[in-house]
């Protein structure tokens, strides 16, 4: 039996407030934690904040995809970092089935593509237009690649349809994908050593803008349905012939159950709110400083009270 229950029983319903109708669950609030430094930071710090406004918090290791079908599903609550470029995708499939919420815009502007560090253009003047990285495509083969391009991608959970832009584009590229994150960084590092030509993925907000300058190679421009309508973008055959969007959203999505079950982490979590400078400096903390994501969160959370407190309030 609930308390409210109870207290019915004994006839002191009036006691029996709405507040205590809208009872917090105990159960734990689940979330899921993806394979990008950001993403690993901001859901622990959101995890310590809803924690100190007294819910329980379990986190999960989780693919970034699939990660749209459990929380429709409520099997996990929430997702901190949904990226368009990457997440958009799915994220609207979920949406179209029921059971997710798309709870807010955050304050960040997102871009995922390809990027070369700065050392590139002057290898290849042309840059950043891709027409002009094609005519150069033979500065970037490698052992692997043949006479081709290498493009690192990121790990392939990310679904960035890099061969299908390749295919679309007719661009003298072969995708090799990274087998994670850091393995991006170290490649960034070891052609710097003497400044060979690199393509890969990367995005922003991350640590990477704050210590190797660079930018994005410019793509015809991503316009809505380009990665699933072949009449998008300039090959009027196949679809990808785009880059991903320049100026993408940052969302938090939620369980549709979750307002319901936890009302009162629901209303903290609708004023979550990160700006890139923010995103950077968590991922930094990481990728650069070497903490436990766990760690940054806190030192995040001491260094940020004025920021985070009144989202509680
Ligand atoms: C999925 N990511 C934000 C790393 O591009």
């Amino acid at each position: 039996m609930n308390k409210c229950a109870l207290l019915a029983t004994i006839s002191v319903l009036a006691l029996c407030s709405s507040s205590a109708l809208a009872e917090e669950s105990a159960d734990p609030i689940i979330i899921p934690i993806h394979n990008w430094s950001s993403q690993i930071v901001d859901s622990n710090v959101v995890g310590q904040i809803l924690q100190s406004v007294g819910a329980n918090v379990e986190y999960v290791t989780t693919d970034s995809q699939a990660v749209y079908e459990s929380i429709r599903l409520g099997d996990v609550a929430l997702e901190v970092e949904v990226w368009e470029g990457a997440f958009g995708k799915s994220f609207r499939a979920a949406q179209e089935k029921g059971g997710i919420v798309d709870v807010k815009t955050m304050n960040a502007v997102t871009r995922e593509d390809w990027w070369y560090p700065s050392w590139t253009k002057e290898a290849c003047p042309g840059l950043p237009d891709y027409k002009a990285l094609n005519d150069c495509a033979a500065l970037f083969a490698t052992p692997e690649t043949g006479d081709k391009g290498r493009f690192l991608g990121g790990p392939v959970d990310w679904l960035k349809h890099d061969q299908e832009r390749v295919d679309a584009l007719g661009l003298n590229f072969t995708v090799v994908n990274a087998g994670s994150a850091a393995a991006l960084w170290a490649e960034i590092a070891a052609a710097e050593k003497d400044k060979k030509p690199i393509v890969l993925f990367n995005w922003t907000p991350n640590f990477v803008d704050a210590v190797w300058p660079g930018e994005f190679v410019e793509f015809p421009a991503w316009e809505d349905g380009c990665d699933v309508d072949p009449a998008k973008g300039p090959n009027p055959d196949k679809a990808f012939d785009c880059g991903n969007p320049a100026n993408g959203y940052m969302k938090i999505a939620a369980w549709d159950g979750m307002e319901a079950k936890w009302p009162k982490a629901y209303v903290v979590l609708q004023k979550v709110d990160f700006t890139n400078a923010q995103l950077a400096e968590m991922a930094k903390m990481v990728d650069v400083d070497n903490m436990e994501p766990e760690d940054a969160a806190a030192k995040w959370l001491a260094d940020n009270e004025a920021v985070w407190k009144p989202w509680t309030e």
